[in-house]
């Protein structure tokens, strides 16, 4: 095997050649000049300036350590968690901004099993990239500064629907909200694939945390065995995992197979005069534990589905962390 390229150390920090040393053994200072300048440059600094154009060295190995450091320490911090949120789509992400902002002494994690956060409210129909929420549910956009517009006025005297320009700034500006909250952490790409429960010495359970694994561990179990899961520890989950597919509708078709409830009702034909309120006034805690609200909910109560508008499931979000707040002050 050829000797290593002189630049190409061992990992011990002995045998760093002193040219690389500097950088890569000493992170965050400032001495290694960057374009010539050691205070922090703007962009308008840049244009023009790109023939002695330079990023600040690296040594890839500060890369995979800042990466992994801070993930491993975050599972360890949330490895008993306040609140677990299982799926970050539409319901899940304002449950968390209304809970995280009512409780900032709350360790809150989302476990989203998708790569990319949203579910499905980055489009607002048939890929149609406008997002209708109904009023009430236009507080909650101005809640989150979310701009919008009035349709205007019906002859059929239906009041307006309100509607956002893109359904993905809606999305992208909760979403983004949430992420810069302290006592959030989102795992995403991560699956939720089972719960942990107690029993309540009654012959019921009580939920105490979830399962979790990568998603794509999660999607393997048929064909890998021995893959065993994480735990994430928690007294109270709020599960919006939407309606039922290939990952929807998840914790209530668990619960079902652990017989802790008894059946699903299954989601409805669409109506959205009934749907949006049903899945509103429905959010609640099913199971002691565990609250469901979103598109979750409607194949517990056999509710409608309301198509292709979003205000239910801003306003479960709102509703589902007010019964979390109940839960947890008790
Ligand atoms: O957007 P969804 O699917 O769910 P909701 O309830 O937040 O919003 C529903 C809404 O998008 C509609 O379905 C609209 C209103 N249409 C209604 C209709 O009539 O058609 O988000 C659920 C999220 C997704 O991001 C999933 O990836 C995630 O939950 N998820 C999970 N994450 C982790 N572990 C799991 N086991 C899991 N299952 C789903």
């Amino acid at each position: 095997m050829s000797p290593p390229m002189m630049d190409e150390p061992t990992t011990s920090p002995a045998t760093i050649p002193a040219a690389v040393a500097k950088t890569a053994i000493m992170p965050n200072t400032t001495t290694v000049p960057v374009n010539g300048q050691t205070k922090p440059q703007t962009i308008e600094e840049m244009a023009g300036a790109w023939k002695d154009f330079q990023f600040a060295p690296i040594r890839e190995s500060q890369v995979s350590r800042a990466m992994t450091k801070r993930y491993f320490a975050d599972l360890d911090k949330y490895a008993e968690s306040d609140i677990v949120i299982i799926g970050a789509g539409s319901c899940g992400l304002s449950t968390a901004y209304c809970l995280a902002k009512a409780r900032p002494d709350l360790k809150i994690a989302i476990i989203e099993a998708g790569v990319a956060p949203g579910g499905g409210a980055w489009l607002g129909g048939q890929l149609f990239s406008a997002m209708i929420m109904r009023k009430p549910a236009d507080a909650f956009l101005r809640e989150l500064g979310v701009e919008y517009e009035d349709d205007g006025p019906d002859a059929n005297f239906v009041v307006p629907p309100q509607i956002v320009k893109h359904a993905a700034l809606f999305t992208s500006t909760v979403l983004s909200k949430v992420l810069q909250f302290p006592n959030v952490k989102l795992f995403n790409a991560t699956a939720v694939e089972d719960l942990i429960t107690r029993t309540d010495g009654k012959g019921g359970i009580r939920v105490a945390g979830v399962v979790t694994n990568w998603t794509l561990v999660t999607m393997h179990h048929d064909d890998q065995s021995c893959m065993d899961p994480n735990t994430i520890n928690a007294p109270l989950i709020v599960s919006t995992t939407g309606h039922d597919g290939p990952f929807g509708a998840f914790s209530v078709k668990r619960l079902v197979s652990m017989q802790a409830i008894p059946s699903l009702g299954g989601m409805r034909g669409l109506d959205m005069n009934t749907a949006e309120d049903a899945i509103v006034k429905g959010t609640r805690e099913i199971c002691p534990g565990l609250i469901v609200g979103g598109m979750e909910l409607s194949e517990v109560d056999g509710a409608n589905r309301m198509g292709p508008t979003f205000g239910a499931m801003a306003i479960s979000g709102v509703k589902a962390a007010e019964e979390a707040l109940k839960v947890f002050d008790q």
